[in-house]
């Protein structure tokens, strides 16, 4: 039944974007099976990298980075606390998402109370909170960043049954292989692979074992990689070779996708340790050059930079191979979310997956879920609007159908699965 007015139409698409289940393609979490890789509590939230180089903007030389990094986590947090909620506004992003997660727990935010929030999580175990965050955010599927040379991780994969929650899925992250070679050989050797630093025969056929091996072993979904900016491709250079001889074949073989994500320059300021990277331009001619050498490959990119958001996704345009996901780390704030999903929507319709959380502390489900779900509804019931002022008027089913594409079905059907239950 077609929807007979723009305040309903309007009030529909709301209600649907803000709790229709989502699938969120990238985070940094984990399953409990994970033990204390999977981060949650107040504490943790407060000391997110995002925060920290947030409020060391309001510190100066009388506060070195050295004495930050010698205080308890929980020291840590109450640093941050005064420095972004007491001295001044929780205005930016991640700040105010802080307060949403208070807020959506149920927590009284104008107490402002520091130790009330942590007493008040305090007795909840982490199965406890997992169910109750993802039943608050609506999140139904969590895929994880799974890395085989994490010491921590790898023994949960061999030793205790991997991950036996069905709401969690991997993804097999190869940063190593492709940023850091030398140490990436190291490693492999470690495990038992035959892998010298000359790219001979063996290395090859061996850097496609482990990857095979572990594809296989944590069932992940796709290849991930983030990227500098200056990454090109082709190039005469280890990284092409890894790509073209070991990654992109055993993609092949196993049917699932390649993820880069383009566009970071690490530690700029090492000072700052995880919270020191920061953005770069890159050349989206490279992900060009990946589709079309590979029109069988499915890439999923994301790119950090504004100035390569739609140049990324006019190539979209091109090549069927290619999702563009995500507002990726700087970009996941409220202008630039609106922004980019406004100029996606215009150029690929409903073809594209507007965000992923990238979440590290489990609560950040609420809030980055939260804020984007508003924006990526106001922005489809824009369109709507339009369509509806020339006579074309949607129903019910058609925004669901348009609204469970952007937040699930897109992921799982590039990945040829079927969506599960
Ligand atoms: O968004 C982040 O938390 C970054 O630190 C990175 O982890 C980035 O998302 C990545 O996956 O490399
Ligand atoms: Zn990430």
């Amino acid at each position: 039944l077609a929807i007979e007015s723009i305040s309903t139409m309007k009030e529909t698409v709301e209600r649907l974007a803000m709790t229709m289940p989502v699938t969120d393609m990238h985070t940094h979490l984990f399953s409990a099976d994970f033990g204390n890789l999977l981060l949650w509590g107040i504490d943790e939230l407060l000391i997110y990298h995002y925060l920290i180089s947030e409020s060391f903007r309001w510190s100066d030389d009388q506060e070195s980075y050295e004495a930050f990094w010698a205080m308890s986590k929980r020291e840590q947090a109450d640093w941050i606390w005064n420095k972004l909620f007491i001295e001044h506004s929780p205005i930016s992003e991640a700040a105010n998402g802080f307060i949403t997660i208070l807020h959506r727990l149920g927590l009284d935010v104008s107490s402002r109370n520091l130790n009330d929030y942590r007493e008040a999580l305090a007795n909840r175990t982490t199965a406890q909170q997992v169910d109750e965050v993802l039943r608050i955010s609506n999140v139904k599927h969590v895929l994880m960043t799974n890395d085989p040379f994490d010491p921590e991780e790898r023994d949960v994969w061999l030793n205790r049954g991997g991950n036996k929650d069905s709401r969690f899925w991997a993804a097999l992250r190869v940063d190593t292989l492709l940023n850091d070679w030398p140490n990436a050989v190291v490693q492999l050797q470690s495990l038992g692979y035959d892998a010298a630093e000359q790219w001979t025969e063996r290395t090859k056929v061996e850097v496609r074992r482990f990857l095979s091996e572990w594809i296989v072993r944590m069932d992940a979904l796709y290849l991930a990689v983030s990227m500098p900016g200056d990454f090109v491709y082709p190039a005469e250079d280890h990284r092409t070779r890894m790509i073209d001889e070991a990654m992109v074949p055993v993609c092949q073989e196993h049917g699932i996708p390649f993820a880069l994500m383009i566009g970071v320059r690490r530690r700029v300021n090492p000072e700052l340790r995880l919270a020191g990277d920061m953005s770069m331009d890159s050349d989206v001619t490279a992900v060009e050059a990946l589709c079309r050498n590979y029109p069988t490959q499915k890439f999923l990119i994301t790119m950090l930079a504004r100035s390569n958001q739609h140049e990324l996704t006019v190539l979209a345009r091109k090549f069927r191979n290619l999702m563009v996901f995500g507002c990726w780390w700087f970009l996941h704030i409220e202008s630039m979310v609106e922004e980019m999903t406004k100029f996606r929507l215009e150029l690929l319709g409903t073809s594209v997956i507007p965000q992923h959380s990238d979440c590290r502390v489990f609560e950040q489900l609420i809030y980055k879920w939260e804020h984007s779900r508003r924006i990526i509804g106001q922005v489809l019931a824009s369109k709507y609007e339009r369509l509806y002022n020339s006579g074309w008027k949607v129903t019910e089913e058609e925004i669901k159908r348009d609204l469970d594409d952007l937040f699930n079905r897109n992921f799982w059907r590039f990945l040829g699965k079927e969506q599960p239950q």
